[in-house]
């Protein structure tokens, strides 16, 4: 009888991960760099609820880039990012349709290497947002990813100074977020080196720090026929 329970057990566990995802695959240019090649994988698909946690940076088990190499690109370039809920692309939805929310893309200059960074403090810059896109429809920046395959892309802004960087992207599912904690942060940190650039200084926030679970992009009933959502954290900094 244990037996037979444990083993039901663990045929759910991975069942009930299965709605989850991770960044699988940077692009530059268009160019596809290869599964989980770039990005600080974390252990598992979950995501992380708890915004003063450090995970809260690069994901569970990424304050370190250890064996993680860095995608080298010139100024300006096009990051494609693409997530999926499983390994790989399976053909099945990206993300799961249910996990509604915005998109967000932060960056954070390294002192040395991207891979030496652990981008903590106030280090990180917002490049990218989108929220609630059709209020009538109900549609949000995730429906996108979702019907695009998993993918979003940013421009790097050109007047950001040649170097090493840590580009943050981060999926923020709000179907259980009208308390806290609820909301789910999918967050997934690229190591990107820039070959040219300019000399631009842009505004730095902390990542934990910048979000609060009072927030109201944060602790949210979105099936209340919301009409507009604000994001967390600092406005789109636009170069
Ligand atoms: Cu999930």
């Amino acid at each position: 009888m244990r037996l037979a329970l444990s083993s039901s057990l663990a045929l759910l566990l991975p069942v009930l991960a299965r709605a989850h995802f991770t960044l699988q695959y940077v692009w530059a240019n268009g160019v596809d760099g290869g599964y989980n090649n770039y990005v600080r994988v974390p252990p598992n698909n979950n995501p992380v609820t708890d915004v003063t946690s450090t995970d809260l940076t690069c994901n569970v088990g990424g304050t370190s880039g250890a064996g993680v190499q860095t995608l080298s690109v010139a100024g300006g370039a096009n990051i494609t990012l693409e997530w999926h809920q499983h390994a790989q692309r399976t053909g099945e939805d990206a993300i799961s349709g249910g996990h509604k929310g915005p998109v967000l893309v932060y960056i954070a200059k390294a002192p040395t290497t991207a891979a030496a960074f652990n981008g903590q403090g106030a280090v990180w810059t917002k490049i990218y947002q989108s929220g609630l896109l059709t209020p009538s429809s109900q549609t949000w920046a995730s429906d996108v990813v979702n019907a695009n395959a998993g993918k979003h892309s940013v421009v790097l802004p050109a007047s950001l100074p040649a170097g090493e960087y840590l580009l943050r992207a981060e999926m923020i599912a709000l179907h259980v977020a009208a308390t806290y904690p609820g909301a789910q942060f999918y967050i997934g940190c690229a190591q990107i080196k820039t070959t040219s650039g300019g000399s631009a200084a842009p505004p730095k926030v902390a990542l934990p720090g910048a979000y609060h679970g009072s927030d109201p992009g944060i602790t949210v009933n979105i099936y209340n026929n919301l009409q507009s959502y604000v994001a967390p954290g600092p406005a789109v900094w636009t170069g």
